[in-house]
């Protein structure tokens, strides 16, 4: 299989939707020919680049900018990473370094911006099969980290009786790890934050609705929910799956919605509730930090 030329056509930002669909016709030409996963990923990458929303803010590249601005020990930092899919082979067998590359900068920003919280919106690991040995060097690298780390399965690294999540003692070597496991979904309080988020996990391979119907706000003030799934701008969109409509995101009333499942940074609130995807760092060398202090903004932060 000649991935190069495979690959050649997911790296067009400005492909118009005559142009992808010959690609698609192309692809089908090549689809007996490629690993499924490598379709899957390119296709999510492809749909990303159609459908590219600008991201929202400044992107900053100075850390003690950031830090001058919770200089006075007061507010809350959040940083929102997602689909980083450690395990990927794809693109040359490069994928993997690529992305343990970005897990170990993640972890730096995370230590750099002194965040309270760490963030992963989905898609962590790339599937369910990725060995031991890569998993035990995700832990190794995240034992860095002295602050919860939120981990939500998503729809390649769904929490199956197979998951690596299920397989391997996480909490053993991460004490502050907490991952999201329920399909109903749970909320996790920060006492200390006066914050709580809310995550539903992937926990099959099956199409749902990440955000529909969630839990009214809980107490706290600051209420975040965490979701990895497709936003639906029109009709056209509803073809994929784990849609996220503009409603969903009204109807949370959260102060946040933490995305996953796009590569590329795209801010999608609406209304009131502030919303974004992070997209990949493995790809954009970013992740969003969240900043509370009376309000809620976040920034880009560049890795
Ligand atoms: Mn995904």
């Amino acid at each position: 299989m000649d991935r190069p030329i495979f690959r050649s056509y997911v790296h067009l930002p400005e492909m118009s939707r005559a142009r992808a669909s010959k690609s698609l016709i192309e692809w089908n030409n090549l689809i007996a020919l490629c690993p499924v996963s490598d379709i899957l990923c390119s296709l999510e990458e492809m749909v990303t680049d159609e459908y590219s929303i600008a991201p929202r803010g400044a992107l900053r590249t100075d850390a003690a900018q950031f830090a001058e601005r919770y200089a006075n020990g007061k507010g809350i930092r959040i940083l929102h990473t997602s689909d980083l899919h450690i395990g990927s082979d794809y693109s040359h067998g490069e994928g993997s370094r690529r992305a343990f590359d970005a897990l170990e900068r993640v972890v730096g920003a995370a230590q750099d911006a002194q965040v309270d919280i760490v963030l992963f919106a989905g898609d962590l690991l790339d599937n369910n099969r990725v060995p031991e040995q890569q998993v035990m060097r995700v832990i190794d690298i995240m034992r860095d980290v002295d602050v919860p780390l939120i981990i939500l399965p998503g729809n390649h690294d769904c929490y199956t009786s197979d998951s690596p999540y299920r397989r391997f003692d996480w909490t053993d070597k991460l004490p502050l790890v907490h991952i999201f496991t329920s399909a109903a979904g749970e909320l996790l309080h920060f006492p200390s934050l006066d914050l709580a988020i809310w995550g539903r996990a992937h926990t099959t391979y099956e199409d749902f609705s990440p955000l529909r119907a969630i839990p009214e706000r809980g107490t706290e003030r600051w209420q975040i929910a965490v979701a990895h799934g497709h936003f639906a701008r029109t009709d056209y969109d509803l073809r994929h799956s784990y849609i996220i409509r503009p409603e969903d995101i009204e109807e949370t009333r959260r102060d946040y919605i933490a995305l996953g499942h796009w590569e590329n940074n795209a801010d999608v609130s609406v209304g009131g509730v502030t919303a974004a995807y992070s997209g990949s760092p493995n790809r954009t060398d970013r992740v969003l930090i969240v900043g509370i202090d009376d309000e809620l903004s976040y920034e880009q932060w560049a890795i």
